[in-house]
């Protein structure tokens, strides 16, 4: 499906009102719903960040980078003739939720948030929840060696534990001089395997996993493998959303979106 400019796209929009569909992605939902209403013929362009260096996305238009705060995303909508915005964005991208949340309102654009629920802790779990990773980080106990699988954005929290011994995970290479003293780096992408996660854990000694509440299955991995190994996980509890319509899975944001279209 093809995404006109917004020169050309004034005067087909005229022509038909064909739905648009702009998905605010970088998570797995996002994909799939992508994925599946070009599928069914819908126009839609997937919208990443641009945080990573070789997203890996389905055969849609992807578009990469900022719009610019609110003002450039209620632009945006308006001329390239969104009919519909889906904030799939991960659980704590809190500000694109906020700038979608004004952009769509401004522009008058129905917007719904595609939002997965966070992980529960079940049996076997050893589960402590904290508000933010600074606080996570104080409590650490002294000398742990923890696997800190929550990418780069929250490492200067952890800076000052010079006397734990972190394992990290990132996307992307991190430049060294972002890495906590003493520090091992290494690279991965989701989706986990069991497997892969269990061999992790044991091959570092890990004594604490710490994660975001991401919820979704893309990471999950490593949370039951903490149970099978016993180990405690300590995870930092996600923002609210911004107030509005919210989907916990595709399924349910298709049907908002079919409904919206009939
Ligand atoms: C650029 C798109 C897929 C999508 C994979 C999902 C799962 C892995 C949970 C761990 C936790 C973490 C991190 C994570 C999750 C999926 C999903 C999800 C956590 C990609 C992606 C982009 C990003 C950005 C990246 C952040 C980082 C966060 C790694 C693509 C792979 C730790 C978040 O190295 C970096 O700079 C990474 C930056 C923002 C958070 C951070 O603070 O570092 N996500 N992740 C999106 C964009 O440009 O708009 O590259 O293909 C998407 C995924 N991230 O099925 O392929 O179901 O969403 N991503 C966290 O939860 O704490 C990994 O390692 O166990
Ligand atoms: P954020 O702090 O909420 O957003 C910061 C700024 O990044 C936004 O104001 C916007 O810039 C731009 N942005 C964010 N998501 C975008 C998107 N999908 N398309 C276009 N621009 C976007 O976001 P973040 O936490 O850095 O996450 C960035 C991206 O990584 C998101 O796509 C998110 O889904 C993905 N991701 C994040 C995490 C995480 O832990 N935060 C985990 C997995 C995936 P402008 O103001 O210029 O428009």
């Amino acid at each position: 499906m093809w995404w006109p400019s917004p020169a050309t796209d004034a005067c087909w929009r005229a022509a038909v009102s064909e739905p648009r569909i702009l998905v605010l992605g970088g998570t797995t939902e996002a994909s799939e719903f992508a994925r599946r209403l070009s599928d069914a013929g819908i126009a839609v362009v997937l919208s990443l960040a641009g945080r990573t260096a070789r997203p890996v996305v389905p055969t849609v238009d992807v578009r990469v980078g900022g719009f610019g705060g609110i003002a450039g995303l209620e632009r945006y909508l308006q001329e390239a003739g969104v009919t519909a915005v889906i904030d799939a964005t991960h659980p704590f991208a809190a500000r694109m939720a906020a700038n979608a949340a004004a952009a769509a309102t401004a522009a008058a654009v129905p917007r719904l948030k595609l939002l997965r629920p966070g992980w529960s802790a079940r049996e076997g779990d050893r589960w402590t929840a904290w508000p933010t990773p600074t606080a996570l980080a104080a409590a650490l106990p002294a000398g742990a060696r923890i696997f800190l699988a929550m990418g780069r954005q929250d490492l200067a929290s952890f800076a000052g534990r010079s006397d734990c011994r972190f394992l990290l995970r990132t996307v992307d290479p991190l430049p060294a001089e972002i890495l906590p003293a003493g520090a091992t780096a290494i690279l991965g992408r989701g989706p986990f395997t069991l497997e892969d996660e269990e061999d992790l854990l044991r091959r570092h000694e890990i004594d604490l996993v710490v994660s975001r509440n991401a919820g979704g299955t893309g990471a999950a991995a490593k949370l039951t493998a903490a149970r099978r190994l016993g180990l405690p996980v300590w995870l930092v509890e996600r923002p609210a959303p911004p107030p509005g319509p919210l989907a916990a899975t595709v399924d349910e944001a298709f049907a908002w979106a079919r409904k919206l279209m009939s």
